[in-house]
């Protein structure tokens, strides 16, 4: 079994002596080899008030000041030059896309994966179904529902001793039958609380780790979809997403003194899970603003297709979990396999011709990718920062 989270040692700690156990071969990466070495530092201090980030994760100490700055961190190994093991965070791995691109990457030998799921027992089954070796990958707990276990994970996270090179907030729900909200343990809608507020959250407490790291191309990757954007025939199928001027969401998303919709609307679950994919594409274009230029991080959404076989679709009636899958493999042609969507997060994750922040990476039928185009409001800059700005209140960091 892989490693349990956190408080086990970790296998890198062997760092600390300072031996390399994750090195392998590479010949280039972003046009320049490198090498493993967790305990060198680059040394231009970024303050973490100025990242934004702040300190507080619950139980975490308070970390140095300096973090490191992006850059190459290279050295020879008997003359070859060696790309240590990147590590990844998948939130949501136990299932569809999230476990897919896991596999992707962990067949890769080049990634080790952190599986951030709510339930420990169905990642590791689906990790062992998936024939992951048990070395390539540590499931942690995360449940995004709650405020707190995401404060915790970061905690365990850090606990690790693991750096942390890319972060994929993938992990969703989709209620479109409920016809009543439920509500996160903070209180909040729950497909906008797990799919924006809890990633939210966890991505501005992992800025910093993402920041420090020395390998080549750090990446924040928040997924989207096509549903969430009004300039697609698909994002035209009611009901349409729409965020409004976030009265519902500025009011607590809570569903007593507010609507549980952050247009402050009348409950829908299509439309919340809508929703929160805009909330998605419009977070990680504000990230862009706010950090690429400081940090080099790269920061991108995706589509990564119709995937209509995954969990996704769990709470849909039997009937649409029947026709969706033909429907979209022959009608609207936009149906993709679990493997081929994977294999594409997995592009947006490694491959260092994504390298480009601030876009929102789409495939055509050849499964070439493209920067695609958002729509208006999913693209809206002002709408993102009012949206960050609300979203850090909820969350506690403002
Ligand atoms: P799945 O339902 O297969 O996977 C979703 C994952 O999220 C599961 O691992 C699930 O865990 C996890 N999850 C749900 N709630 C929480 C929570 N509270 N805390 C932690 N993890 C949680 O769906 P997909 O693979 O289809 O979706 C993955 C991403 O792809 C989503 O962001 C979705 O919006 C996006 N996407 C999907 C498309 C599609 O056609 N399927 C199209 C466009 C985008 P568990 O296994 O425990 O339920
Ligand atoms: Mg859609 C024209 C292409 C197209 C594509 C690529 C999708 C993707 N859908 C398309 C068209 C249509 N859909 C049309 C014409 C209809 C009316 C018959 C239609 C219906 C439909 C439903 C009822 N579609 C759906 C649903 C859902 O419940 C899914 C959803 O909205 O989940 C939020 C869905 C989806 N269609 C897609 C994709 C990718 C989804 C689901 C996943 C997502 O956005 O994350």
């Amino acid at each position: 079994m892989a490693l349990q989270a956190c408080y086990l040692p970790s296998p890198l700690s062997a760092r600390k002596e300072g031996k390399v156990i994750h090195a392998v071969k590479e010949t280039a990466f972003l046009g320049a080899s490198v090498f493993e070495h967790h305990k060198s530092r680059l040394h231009v201090p970024v303050l973490r008030s100025k990242l934004g980030v702040n300190a507080s994760v619950g139980v975490v100490k308070a970390q140095t000041t300096a973090v490191a700055a992006p850059g190459l961190n290279q050295a020879s190994l008997k003359g070859k030059k060696v790309l240590r093991q990147g590590v990844v965070v998948i939130t949501g791995a136990s299932s569809g896309l999230g476990l897919a691109t896991a596999k992707a990457l962990a067949e890769t030998g080049k990634w080790h994966v952190i599986m951030a799921c709510r339930d420990f027992l169905k990642a590791e089954k689906a990790a062992q179904s998936a024939a992951m070796a048990k070395e390539s990958y540590t499931v942690m707990h995360l449940d995004l529902a709650s405020l707190d276990s995401v404060r915790q994970f970061v905690h365990n996270f850090r606990q690790s001793e693991r750096p942390l090179d890319v972060l994929v907030c993938n992990a969703a729900i989709y209620r479109p039958t409920a016809r009543t909200p439920t509500y996160t343990a903070d209180g909040y809608e729950m497909s906008v609380g797990v799919n924006h507020l809890g990633h939210f959250l966890l991505a501005n407490l992992l800025l910093e780790d993402l920041a420090k790291s020395d390998y080549p191309s750090r990446r924040l990757i928040i997924l989207g979809s096509i549903t969430g954007n009004t300039n697609t025939l698909a994002g035209n199928v009611p009901p349409k997403a729409g965020l409004g001027d976030l009265r519902g969401l500025a009011g607590g998303l809570n569903g007593r003194n507010s609507s549980a919709m952050i247009d402050g609307g009348d409950f829908d679950g299509a439309k919340a899970y809508k929703d929160s994919k805009i909330c998605n594409m419009l977070t990680m274009q504000e990230f862009h603003r706010r950090f690429h230029e400081e940090t080099g991080i790269t920061f991108a959404s995706l589509y990564p297709g119709c995937i209509a076989t995954t969990g996704l679709f769990r709470e849909h009636i039997p009937l649409f979990r029947l026709l969706f899958p033909p429907f979209q493999r022959f009608i609207t042609k936009g149906f993709v396999s679990e493997e081929e969507s994977g294999r594409r997060l997995a592009q947006v994750v490694s491959d260092p011709s994504l390298v480009k922040s601030g876009v929102y990476w789409s495939w055509n039928k050849d499964s070439a990718s493209f920067e695609n185009q958002l729509s208006q409001e999913a693209s809206d800059t002002a709408k993102a920062r009012k949206l960050w700005e609300v979203s850090e209140k909820l969350v506690g960091l403002a």
